[in-house]
């Protein structure tokens, strides 16, 4: 039987386990990235486990995140990436020199390899045909240390391509459709893999602003095959070396195949607050915009920019509006200034913002109170922007531009200028400010530098065999991380400062959470289905279990966060019964007993001592995940000699 382009990539890497849908597989990494906001943690725990030297073939540390240095806490945070990435062998990418997917993708991405990263938008990378995942920064440590990444065999959609996009009608649109027909849970468990005669015309900066947004399906990754223009653009790279052809076989087998011509599409955007509240743009015309964001790590890259200065030139954004521009890479930000585009950028009267996540995580241009933000990003979930009642509509970078100018959101269909597709025929390579390692020997001199915002890294007592705890919180369905610990300007630089990000902890939810959490000494938090969707930012679990959390009990879970928990060492429990979880109160108290035999037979059984009721709670985990679980976490776990 022919192979996927996955399976190909699995089998050539798989260490344990079969590629049976469901069950466990661990898979050699070759590469691995961290940015800042995920990586101090990250490094942290690499360092606790006493391996001199990563030994992956590539590992490189961004700062792309926290980069508004307020205070000291960013920029010893900063000093401390810069000199452990030293310490250990890994690429150091400078503050200002982009966002971690673009450059990684400009710069060192290859297909047919495989790479984990501390960040949700890993599978950026498949746009380039390599299999790219989005993991915890503890994964990760342990990727680095030459650990395989677990993860269970999913299952696999083909999305086949037909047709070609009409002008002003972009990737980002494919992206939203795939959403509005798929939903923010859609993706669960499932690995897309793009194919069809459409492919080909895609260049790879729109492919991975697809598999960019297979993310906020909830999928284990997206990919793309590698063929003439993954080729053309790691030439234009000046790396042609890294190319390799890859592709489905004829007879690959699918789980499910979804159509889409491209020429049928047309612009889009989804609405507040969940990338997959999806309508066309035009049924919001006449919406009045007080902001419009581009960049982020889905629309940021130079065919992105080219487009908008090409909307911008000789215009002049409309005095209600305020444009922000961030170019997601240095690379991008030098060829718009030695083009004379950014020019056109500026004369328009946009604000340029660093190369770097910038808004996307509320850090800075924060939308004004219940203000009409349109930007260009993957996500707009509630609050995120760092404005609670802001209302953010996701977009293409082409709607985004002739909005700013309109001042209401405005479909480009119709706009008379010729499409900005094609790809230059090479790239200003300058890496300047990328820093290599020193040698093994040189390396050992290196003295790591720690600020005193790095607190000790929490830690959890092994698992008992009975539970005995209060529900501090109950939520609903599709909680997103950024509702367990949210992010923004005024947080982010705590990021390695546990104790004191604990006191943000389901702010949006329920501002008394952290206090009562912390006051019950052990708790359970119940949630609805998708619980964890978005990032995967390991804290959404550490600071739960700082405040006592021990088990959360779901209808279902997002991928990363359900594996962020076991590693923080919290039990991640399903309802047999859905309608369970809606009976169950805040403030019940709730005995799970035989801990150990029921995570071995799959199955656990709950007795809510304040109602007298009892129900089932289902738990598929691996052995491994036992013992992980069972050890109180992963960094207990691999300290005890696990693997
Ligand atoms: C995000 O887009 O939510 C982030 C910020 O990049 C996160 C990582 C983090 O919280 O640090 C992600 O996507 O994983
Ligand atoms: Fe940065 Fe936004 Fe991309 Fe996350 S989604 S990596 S915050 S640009």
């Amino acid at each position: 039987m022919g192979k996927t382009i996955a399976e190909k990539i699995i089998q050539a890497h798989l260490v344990a386990g079969e590629m049976t849908v469901g069950s466990e597989i661990a898979l050699r990494i070759d590469q691995t990235l961290t940015q800042d906001a995920t990586g101090t943690m990250a490094y942290l725990e690499f360092e606790s486990m006493g391996i001199p030297r990563v030994k992956t073939e590539l590992s490189v540390a961004y700062v792309d995140h926290n980069t508004l240095q307020c205070g000291f806490e960013n920029a010893d945070d900063h000093r401390y990436l810069q000199t452990v990435a030293a310490k250990y062998g890994v690429q150091f990418s400078r503050p200002g020199n982009g966002i971690c997917h673009q450059v990684h993708l400009e710069r060192f991405g290859k297909p047919g390899k495989t790479l984990i990263g501390s960040d949700s938008h890993t599978p950026t990378a498949g746009g380039l045909g390599m299999l790219a995942f989005g993991a915890g920064g503890m994964d990760v440590a342990v990727a680095m240390g030459g650990g395989a990444y677990y993860i269970t065999m999913p299952r696999q959609y083909r999305v086949n391509l037909t047709g070609e996009l009409r002008p002003h009608v972009t990737a980002k649109d494919v992206s939203l459709e795939l959403l509005r027909r798929l939903s923010v849970k859609g993706g669960v468990g499932v690995l897309v893999e793009w194919g069809g005669p459409g492919v080909k015309t895609l260049s790879v900066p729109e492919r991975a602003t697809i598999t960019n947004m297979g993310a906020e399906l909830g999928a284990t990754t997206s990919i793309f095959p590698s063929d003439e223009n993954t080729q053309a653009f790691l030439a234009a790279q000046g790396r042609v070396q890294d190319y390799t052809p890859l592709a489905a076989d004829d007879d690959a087998q699918y789980d499910r195949v979804i159509e889409i011509d491209l020429s049928k599409l047309e612009p889009l955007v989804a609405c507040p607050h969940s990338p997959d509240n999806v309508v066309p743009v035009g049924s919001l015309k006449g919406v009045k915009v007080d902001q419009v964001c581009i960049g982020s790590c889905t629309n940021s890259s130079l065919q992105d920019m080219k487009k908008v200065a090409a909307i911008l030139r000789g215009k002049t954004v409309a005095p209600h509006v305020s444009l922000s521009i961030s170019p997601g890479s240095r690379q991008v930000l030098n060829m718009l200034a030695e083009s004379g585009e950014l020019n056109d950028i500026l004369l328009s009267g946009a604000r340029l913002l660093e190369c770097a996540c910038g808004p996307c995580i509320g850090m800075g241009f924060s939308p004004p109170s219940g203000g009409v933000s349109l930007r260009t990003f993957n996500r707009n979930f509630h609050g995120r922007s760092g404005t609670r009642d802001g209302q953010v509509y996701l977009v293409s970078p082409e709607t985004a531009a002739l909005s700013a100018i309109t001042g209401y959101i405005t479909d480009p269909q119709g706009l008379e200028l010729p499409p900005q597709r094609t790809m230059p025929a090479y790239f200003h390579v300058d890496d300047s400010a990328l820093l290599p390692p020193p040698d093994e020997a040189e390396a050992r001199d290196v003295e790591v530098l720690r600020g005193p915002n790095i607190k000790e890294f929490p830690t959890c007592a092994p698992l008992g065999d009975t539970l005995t705890a209060e529900v501090v919180l109950t939520v609903g369905d599709n909680i997103t991380t950024d509702h367990i610990m949210p992010a923004g300007a005024k947080i982010l630089p705590y990021r390695s400062n546990i104790p004191y990000l604990s006191r943000f902890c389901f702010e949006v939810c329920d501002p008394t959470f952290p206090e009562r959490a912390a006051a019950a000494g052990t708790g359970i938090i119940v949630g609805g289905e998708n619980y964890g969707q978005g990032s995967s930012r390991e804290h959404a679990a550490l600071v739960p279990m700082y405040l006592g959390v021990r088990c959360v009990l779901a209808k279902s879970f997002a991928r990363i966060h359900a594996a962020n928990l076991i590693n923080a060492g919290i039990l991640p429990l399903t309802f047999a019964d859905a309608a369970d979880g809606d009976a169950v109160k805040q403030g019940s108290r709730l005995t799970i007993n035989n801990i150990a035999e029921g995570l071995a037979k799959g199955s656990l059984t709950v007795t809510d001592e304040t109602s007298g009721r009892q129900f089932t709670v289902c738990c598929d985990f691996t052995e491994r995940q036992q013992r992980i679980l069972a050890c109180g976490g992963l960094l207990n776990y691999t300290k005890e000699g696990g693997v």
